[in-house]
């Protein structure tokens, strides 16, 4: 053919895919919920099951990976956990509140997305409600003028991170709690923060409530509240006691080794996450042995009974200190890097958002022993994750047209991924193009095109033969593995059981810091 002729085909054919990447994105809807009519077959609940995809706004969601959460209120003055509701505003005296620096470190730690205790369960208000008198603005902090919501979502919308909101349902001094009353006012104080204070991403509503046999019962009018929510801020994820983010079980930091996004439609009933959440005081209920982690939330066994799925993805709540609030005597108690490590590789690697509490101290800013922690465990994942070992792998076991989808494995691209038939098992083996130290696996699944990944294993070819490295059951969004530093030029990744056909998106290999 004629060269310019070629050209001018070879052009036009490269814009219209491009064209077709980005309207693509733009129109990309998913499809997170879906009955299962009776009697169907079980490849038909498994074809269901395999094409629940997120919904647009959980998808942003997740792209995040990292939330950091601030607990800074009342409490934080009265050094205590959970306030009764007649704490005294003249305590909030902060006297170096520095948003931006709250921003700052979060940001540096790799977070995208901050949420503040707007209020807690004591019912103090860190905005100037037209509400309620509990509030900043009867502290004498700036003579009762200042706003900190209007801080934090300013100093993060000028630095281009995500801001969302914790407004406890549960309310220890509002009079009218208990009564149908409430709900219209709590209504009206989430309207004042989805309206005031800029694009909100995320509504963190905690179960918690320890009014016991005698306290006041709150029927809450969730249907209204998420509608408020969707009307004035329809990007936002409505989190824990809400439809798009599911409460992992725990507060240890831990997540499931078998985390599936697919579950039964019925786990996102408040009634029942209210039920599993934080009755007293006490923290010890919500770490091992004592947490609300059930073990299998989406199997092909226990989704052979429901009535309909939903995507609804894990959220790992934990706190860099022991307590949510800023104590004086844990600043010795801060966790290390090591196991903030620990912990990422257990949350974020195992498919769920890593919410990392990292509370500010009375001045109102975030204690210096945090900070050194983080950045220690920045300094180590950057380390870690700099490099993928394997990005100029070659596929050894596939045609050519294999070769080239196995680039899209390669190129940080989580929703590109390596098209396969639909029966398995599936294999693909990768040339290193050298020898390769490493000890972590990545795999990351194109989740816009469902979870689909129950069974895995990486190999190695050592000494002549094929090796076990690691093997693991889900992926969904990302799935990191540690296992005994290999060296090699020449691995498989087999998987073994999967619904309908693997869309795999990411694969990597790394070495750990330090190790
Ligand atoms: C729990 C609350 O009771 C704690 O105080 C904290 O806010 C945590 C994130 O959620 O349910």
């Amino acid at each position: 053919m004629n060269r310019p002729i070629l050209f001018t085909i070879l052009i036009f054919l490269n814009t219209f895919i491009y064209q077709q990447t980005i309207s693509a994105q733009e129109s990309y809807q998913g499809n997170n919920i879906s009955r299962i009519p009776a009697n169907c077959s079980e490849a038909e609940r498994i074809k269901i099951a395999a094409s629940i995809t997120p919904s647009l706004r959980q998808l942003n969601w997740q792209k995040q990976e990292l939330t950091t959460f601030l607990h800074f209120s009342i409490n934080t003055f009265y050094d205590q956990e959970w306030g009764n509701g007649s704490e005294d505003p003249a305590r909030f005296n902060p006297d170096s509140l520095d948003a931006r620096q709250w921003v700052k470190v979060c940001k540096d730690a790799g977070s995208k997305c901050i949420i503040l205790t707007c209020k807690h369960h004591d019912g103090f208000c860190l905005w100037p409600s037209k509400y309620t008198t509990h509030s900043v603005a009867s502290s004498p902090w700036k003579q009762g003028k200042g706003d900190v919501v209007s801080e934090l979502a300013n100093a993060c919308h000028e630095s281009g991170i995500r801001f969302g909101i914790y407004l406890s349902p549960w309310d220890r001094h509002e009079k009218s709690y208990g009564s149908e009353a409430y709900n219209t006012h709590f209504i009206n104080q989430l309207t004042e923060l989805l309206t005031l204070y800029g694009p909100i991403a995320e509504v963190w509503f905690d179960g918690a409530c320890g009014e016991g046999p005698n306290g006041n019962k709150q029927v809450y009018d969730w249907q209204s509240y998420y509608k408020t929510v969707r009307t004035l801020q329809p990007d936002a994820v409505i989190a824990i006691m809400g439809p798009d983010v599911r409460w992992v079980g725990t507060e240890s930091g831990y997540g499931r080794e078998t985390e599936w996004s697919v579950v039964p439609v019925e786990l996102a009933n408040p009634d029942l996450v209210a039920g599993q959440s934080q009755q007293e005081e006490s923290r010890e209920a919500f770490i091992p042995p004592g947490d609300r982690m059930a073990v299998d939330l989406g199997s092909r066994n226990l989704i052979r009974t429901a009535t309909a799925l939903a995507w609804y993805p894990s959220e790992v709540d934990v706190s860099i200190r022991n307590g949510w609030f800023w104590h004086e005597k844990e600043n010795t108690t801060v966790k290390n890097a090591n196991k903030l490590l620990d912990i990422f590789f257990c949350s974020i690697g195992r498919s769920s958002q890593l919410l990392l509490n990292i509370p500010p101290d009375r001045h109102g800013r975030i204690n210096a022993a945090d900070i050194a922690s983080l950045k220690e465990w920045k300094r180590s994942l950057d380390e870690t994750f700099g490099v993928n070992l394997a990005k100029n792998a070659k596929s050894t076991n596939q045609s050519s047209k294999g070769i080239r989808e196995t680039a899209k494995l390669l190129d940080a691209d989580p929703f590109s991924s390596w098209i396969c038939g639909r029966n398995g098992p599936w294999m693909l083996e990768m040339d290193l193009q050298g020898m390769k130290t490493f000890d972590v696996l990545q795999l990351q699944e194109n989740i816009e095109k469902g979870q689909r990944i129950e069974k895995f294993r990486l190999q190695a070819l050592v000494d002549g033969n094929w090796q076990t490295l690691t093997s693991g059951t889900t992926i969904g969004f990302k799935r990191l593995l540690r296992f005994q530093t290999v060296t090699t030029g020449k691995i498989r990744l087999i998987i073994d059981e999967c619904r309908m056909a693997p869309c795999l998106s990411e694969f990597g290999l790394y070495k750990l810091a330090g190790s």
